[in-house]
């Protein structure tokens, strides 16, 4: 598609000032209407060009793509995204993930797709998706640890995922527990941890992650205006999404790693550091009731203690939402 790439290019190298659709179609000699046509399907990309008339066009905005060919430069880890999968479309990562691994996929192999038809949160919620605008990601990691401890690697991903988010955005990222990273107080990212597991170990874990990055307002449903937002919206620019893979996998990688290495307490310490609710009353439904009380901190297996009226009470992550 030849017409198309120089297109690209040279919207790229002028994209100062607008190019007439006379000019593109000399120097790509092609018609006016294949020019146009052209224009037309990358807007549908997510190219975002500005059409004025006797002007020209003029390129405003070019979106990444998160193609393996994309990540590599930027890639650091030794096993983590080094098995890739890539897809314009799927129903959901976590379905292929879960595919691959019971095929045999490694550690640390990565599925990524520009966009999700049915992508899942917890306990049959769902998680929108749209195209080129977020990180929609799930790794496979076989672990040998006993299957109670699986939650943990919520709290992991959690740790390695806020940090990354922060430096390579200056937001102020906090924690929300278990599974949500938040940004003044909305929602910029999910985890979703699922494990397969036989005879009392964990057999592998496909953990999900969905980071809204480039989303712009008019993409949410108005019933996610209120409580979720996007890096670009909050820091007022746009973020490049391979650079941040990359500094994901590189902060998972580090963080599992030191995890397997040295257990729980140091990612217990740190997550308490970049915890948003620490000290705030929160309310959890527990088999026996709703329990209201003051999140203080994790305990050494991971559950949130919650200071309520009956005493200090653990609290396990599928209690709350
Ligand atoms: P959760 O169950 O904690 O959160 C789901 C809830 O979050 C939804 O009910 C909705 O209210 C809200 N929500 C939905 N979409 C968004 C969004 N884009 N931004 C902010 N809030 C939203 C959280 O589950 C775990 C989500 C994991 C998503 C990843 S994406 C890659 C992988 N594939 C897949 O299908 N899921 C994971």
């Amino acid at each position: 598609n030849s017409i198309r790439e120089g297109l690209v290019q040279l919207l790229i190298r002028h994209r100062e000032n607008f190019l007439s659709g006379e000019e593109i179609s000399q120097r790509l000699e092609c018609s006016r209407t294949a020019v146009w046509k052209h224009i037309e399907e990358l807007r549908k990309e997510g190219y975002q060009i500005e059409a004025r008339p006797k002007s020209g066009y003029r390129l405003v905005y070019r979106p990444d793509r998160v193609a393996p060919e994309e990540l590599q430069p930027h890639l650091s880890t030794r096993s983590f995204g080094q098995h890739f999968r890539y897809r314009a479309q799927v129903t959901s990562t976590q379905a292929l993930a879960h595919e691959w691994a019971r095929e045999g996929a490694p550690e640390g192999a990565v599925v990524i797709a520009e966009e999700q038809t049915e992508g899942r949160g917890r306990m049959g919620r769902s998680w929108h998706s749209p195209p080129r605008s977020g990180i929609w990601m799930s790794l496979i990691l076989r672990p040998s640890l006993p299957l109670p401890l699986a939650p943990q690697l919520t709290l992991v991903a959690s740790v390695a995922l806020s940090r990354a988010l922060k430096s390579e955005t200056g937001l102020p990222v906090s924690i929300k527990w278990p599974n949500d990273l938040l940004v003044h107080g909305k929602k910029v990212c999910g985890i979703l941890t699922e494990l397969r597991g036989e005879q009392d170990q964990i057999q592998y874990i496909v953990l999900g992650m969905g980071i809204n990055v480039n989303v712009t307002e008019e993409f949410f449903p108005k019933e996610l205006k209120e409580k979720a937002t996007s890096l670009a919206i909050e820091g007022k620019q746009t973020y490049s999404r391979p650079q941040l893979i990359c500094s994901m996998l590189k902060e998972l990688e580090t963080w599992y790693n030191g995890y397997l290495t040295h257990g729980f307490e140091p990612i217990r310490i740190l997550w308490e550091e970049s915890a948003g609710m620490l000290g705030k009353m929160i309310t959890a439904r527990t088999p026996s009731g709703e329990k209201r009380g003051i999140a203080k901190g994790l305990d050494a297996t991971g559950a949130l203690l919650l200071e309520t009226e009956e005493g200090i009470l653990p609290v396990f992550s599928s209690y709350i939402d």
